[in-house]
């Protein structure tokens, strides 16, 4: 089999992604997904420029020699835009093969650790109270881990809670820029032990809870954020600090047994290899995509399983419905799998655009029997959704500083 076309398309159904579609002269081809929020013209830059070329007349094959090739091979290792470039043309070619054996991926990475894949649902609130009602739509819907969020008092916005606005393209005008959002250690700090309260009180100790910091603290407030709410039993707190500095969670560690929880930026196991291998952290969060693919996927939930850190994959709406399948395939048949961020299956522009093979079902997802990763993806119905450009807010403290977003 030969690679005989390589495509890049940017779409916006709804927000930005970039879809890679590795075509052969057999008729089958591979999807891969390339999106790296807020700066998607330059992946697909990368991909259409660099790469498609080399990969031409190659045999689609060959996944692990043209990881190296890509890898290796350009002399710039790393980064993000090189690793979701590397990571959409990894998950075409895993699609691919599995078409090509008639197979399901998870098949060929050794068959299925479990039934299904669980998954922690976002409840994102403008009070606590209305944080807990959210929580409860989704228990009644049968998600047995919850992540909550709840907006600040007396901050004017807040990580994840979006009140009317949809998205954060809704809450950038005409003329788009990064919004900016106001940020208080202390409150947060104030404000945070009530809502895990309250939601142990209305919901009792078996649901799982989980909660992402989005990097804000630095190791010593994450020490005691931990402690503060370790009698909630968390399933995991996430990016409590942000970690070019791995040793910061050592720290965190020294002082707390609340389960911690990284990854959804790391671009390499380079990136986490410190924290895993001393077992300072509890979950892996990498995405297919930003990770260079299924095959480093793959290698470093095995890595993680000598240290007892679980998988738990990122799951955000700006990562494409072929990362998500990706990660089903992972999670079925991952030893060490956690669980998997879930925002719902897209919007009704995307399904325009992509489908796929998964069903949610009490809070798990059941992944079908098509070959390949089981997603298809509608090039006339992402024409209609051209690229608009976007940006993630950023974050200032009250007296103006920038601050970790
Ligand atoms: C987040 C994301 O899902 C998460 O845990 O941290 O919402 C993140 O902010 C976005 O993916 C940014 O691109
Ligand atoms: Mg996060």
């Amino acid at each position: 089999m030969k690679i005989t076309d390589v495509r890049v398309i940017v779409s916006s159904p709804g927000r930005n992604f970039v879809t890679l579609k590795i075509l052969t002269d057999e008729g089958i081809y591979g999807l891969g997904d390339a999106t790296v929020n807020g700066r998607e013209m330059a992946v697909a830059a990368y991909l259409e420029e660099h790469v498609a070329p080399c990969l031409i007349g190659r045999d689609p094959h060959q996944i692990e020699d043209i990881w190296q090739y890509l890898y290796k091979g350009v002399y710039w290792r790393k980064g993000p835009i090189t690793m979701a470039s590397i990571g959409a043309v990894d998950m075409a070619l895993w699609d691919i093969k599995g078409k090509a054996a008639g197979l399901p991926v998870y098949q060929l990475l050794g068959g299925k650790s479990r039934e299904a894949v669980t998954l922690y649902g976002h409840a994102n609130g403008s009070t606590i109270e209305d944080t807990l009602d959210k929580m409860g739509d989704l228990v009644k819907q049968g998600f047995k881990v919850v992540r909550l969020q709840s907006a600040i008092p007396g901050l004017d916005g807040t990580y994840g809670v979006l009140g009317d606005k949809k998205d954060y393209f809704a809450l950038q005008s005409d003329r788009p820029l990064p919004p900016e959002l106001p940020w208080s250690t202390v409150k947060y700090m104030n404000m945070i032990e009530e809502l895990f309260a309250k939601a142990r009180e209305r919901f009792g100790n078996e649901i799982g809870l989980c909660h992402d910091v989005h990097s804000r603290l630095t190791p010593i407030e994450a020490g005691r954020l931990g402690k503060m709410l370790e009698k909630y039993n968390l399933l995991f707190i996430e990016d409590a600090v942000a970690a070019e500095n791995q040793e910061s969670y050592k720290i965190i560690r020294q002082h707390t047994t609340a389960p911690m929880a990284i990854g959804e930026i790391y671009n390499t196991v380079w990136d986490c290899k410190d924290m895993i291998e001393n077992q300072w952290i509890d979950y892996i969060r990498m995405a297919a995509t930003h990770a260079g693919g299924i095959t480093p996927m793959r290698r470093i939930a095995d890595f993680s399983a000598m240290y007892h850190v679980r998988t738990a994959p990122h799951g955000a709406p700006d990562l494409s419905p072929i990362c998500y399948a990706a990660h089903m395939h992972l999670n079925l048949w991952a030893p060490n799998f956690g669980i998997q961020e879930f925002v719902g299956f897209g919007t009704e522009k995307s399904n325009e655009v992509f489908k796929y093979d998964l069903q949610l079902r009490d809070g798990m997802v059941y992944v079908g029997d098509a070959p390949g990763l089981g997603v298809d993806f509608d090039e006339d119905a992402a024409a209609r959704y051209p690229y608009k450009r976007s940006y993630l807010p950023v974050s200032r403290l009250e007296d103006g500083t920038l601050w970790s977003w």
